[in-house]
């Protein structure tokens, strides 16, 4: 059996990304370290603990408890982080303490107990594009240009790896990937916010113009692009991920409330986030000529109906915390 430590495994993504190694990779046993924080729900993995998941509550910024993880595992994906721009704005220092110190922690011990290593990262690092026209996308080779102190920090936290991997050889490939939509993902951030306002009864609230560009990808391909990059992916190597999925906030919330049976009008322009990027563009052509990944889930509009079902259907998952996180918003008049 190979063994796999995931940090941040009851997060959105991570959950997806256990959820498909344990279907997927018969040969692998996971254990996940979180914190569970407001973002973690124990909830979204309770089905996948067993003989081959287990679950760790615990801080990447433990050193001597990620030290005996990380000791104890053949590879580390890490995917723990404080992941919401607008919280970062509010309050900067979790930012600051879970991405960099956090990574740094990990990094040590995976330098000094020489175990496989792959970082998860954003392409918001490269901070933003002009609007669509001239078709210039990010690539490896894209400036870092963080505009928020969630980006800084995990722009940070990619320096930190790639440094370790130059100065003390640490085993790791990094990917930066752009917005991801799927089940399991927390009220705060734009699609569910907008799905969960409508299914309680809500306004969905639009940033500003709603002309600001996202380059969505639905989250399992995402997993599935890790995976090839930490079974096949080069040491020392960036990955871009993404799957040519660019849509303005405005079009996407249209489609929502087209699908949800709404009048295309029925939202509210709030106020704008400030430092809001305007738009983000992933060029993926490494990720898929070097490993032969590409992205299965192609039709947006399909991808975002069966989230809009899935929350739907699983109301129990996000209901508690629905009233907390729009009133979080109402003071910020978002
Ligand atoms: P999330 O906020 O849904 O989940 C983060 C998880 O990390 C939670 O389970 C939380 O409990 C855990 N966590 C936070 N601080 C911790 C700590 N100190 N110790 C242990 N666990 C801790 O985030 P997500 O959207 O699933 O993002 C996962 C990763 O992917 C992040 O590194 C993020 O930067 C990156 N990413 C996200 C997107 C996106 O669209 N969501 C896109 C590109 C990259
Ligand atoms: O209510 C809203 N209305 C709105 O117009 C919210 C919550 C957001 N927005 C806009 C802001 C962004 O342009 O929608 C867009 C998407 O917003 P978020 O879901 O907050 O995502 P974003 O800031 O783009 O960052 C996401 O993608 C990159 C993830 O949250 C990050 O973790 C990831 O690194």
């Amino acid at each position: 059996m190979v063994r796999l430590l995931v940090t941040g495994g009851a997060g959105f993504i991570g959950a997806n990304f256990v959820a498909y190694v344990l279907q997927s990779h018969s040969e692998v046993e996971i254990t996940i370290l979180d914190k569970l924080t407001y973002a973690g729900n124990r909830n979204s993995i309770a089905k996948l603990l067993g003989s081959r998941v287990k679950l760790v509550v615990g801080d990447i910024c433990d050193g001597p408890l990620v030290a005996k993880l990380v000791c104890q595992t053949d590879m580390i994906v890490h995917f723990a982080a404080e992941s919401h721009n607008d919280n970062s704005l509010s309050n900067p220092w979790p930012f600051i303490q879970t991405n960099i110190v956090g990574t740094y922690t990990l990094i040590q011990a995976a330098t000094k107990y020489h175990k496989r290593f792959h970082h998860i990262s954003t392409d918001e690092v490269y901070g933003d594009l002009p609007l669509p026209g001239n078709d210039v996308k990010f690539t490896t080779t894209s400036p870092y240009q963080p505009s928020s102190p969630y980006s800084a920090s995990k722009a940070s936290s990619d320096m930190l790896v790639r440094a370790w991997i130059r100065s003390f050889g640490l085993q790791a490939t990094i990917s930066n990937c752009s917005n991801n939509y799927g089940p399991y993902q927390y009220i705060e951030k734009f699609i569910p916010r907008q799905i969960t306002n409508i299914l309680s009864g809500r306004r969905p609230k639009l940033y500003g113009s709603g002309n600001n560009v996202r380059d969505w990808i639905h989250v399992n391909d995402h997993s599935v692009a890790i995976w090839d990059i930490l079974t096949k992916g080069r040491i020392g190597e960036t990955y871009l991920i993404g799957a040519n999925g660019e849509m303005s906030n405005k079009a996407v919330l249209e489609m929502i409330l087209r699908l949800m049976g709404k009048s295309q009008d029925a939202y509210d322009i709030v106020k704008d986030r400030p430092g809001h990027d305007l738009r983000y563009a992933i060029d993926a052509t490494k990720l898929r000529d070097d490993l032969g990944w590409q992205p299965r889930y192609t039709d947006f509009q399909s991808g975002l109906q069966a989230t809009i079902n899935w929350y739907s259907d699983h109301q129990d998952w996000w209901q508690a915390d629905k009233n907390k996180v729009e009133a979080s918003y109402a003071r910020k008049n978002q």
